[in-house]
């Protein structure tokens, strides 16, 4: 079996070397199409995709249309993220709810999942609980956050 070994790893070496041809086709094609689906509404920030589709509504009707879409809304964690963000808002010139809020616990703003903020931005003096009923958070068109009233409506931006 000394000769059919050798020629066996040499059909294998041959095998990877066409795979790893066609994973860097592949990864090429890939990047590319990000760059397509994102254009002009999106920004891709490290593995996240955020994404308009313009549609406007109150904070518990851009959860659902996010999440049917098989996404959620807009959750920064960073400065990055928040800057992606500002963005779109910058182009529609209209600011929008992000996913974080304290609706169960005044004063503790948490995202969509329960965990507590690790990152925020907020406008001066905000957030300020305005007449007792702002438990949602927009982003400005200058990219600070206020927090809102839950039932205004306002531009939807989800995460991928
Ligand atoms: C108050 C004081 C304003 C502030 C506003 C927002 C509402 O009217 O300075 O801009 O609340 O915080 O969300
Ligand atoms: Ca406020």
């Amino acid at each position: 079996k000394g000769d059919s070994g050798l020629s066996e790893i040499n059909l294998v070496k041959r095998q990877v070397s066409t795979l790893e041809g066609q994973l860097r086709a592949l990864q090429s094609s890939f990047s590319k199409y990000k760059q397509v689906i994102t254009f002009p509404n999106g920004r891709i920030v490290g593995e996240k995709i955020f994404m308009t589709s313009g549609y406007e509504g109150n904070f518990e009707s851009l959860k659902q249309r996010c999440s049917q879409a098989g996404g959620q809304l807009a959750s920064p964690r960073n400065a990055a993220e928040n800057t992606a963000i500002h963005q779109i808002v910058a182009l529609y010139n209209k600011p929008v709810f992000i996913g974080i809020n304290d609706i169960q616990t005044e004063g503790r703003f948490k995202y969509l999942n329960g965990e507590n903020i690790v990152y925020s931005n907020w406008e001066p003096r905000e957030p300020n609980n305005d007449k007792g009923a702002e438990d949602c958070v927009e982003v400005y068109t200058s990219g600070k956050w206020n927090d809102k009233s839950c039932g205004e409506r306002r531009l939807i931006v989800c995460e991928f």
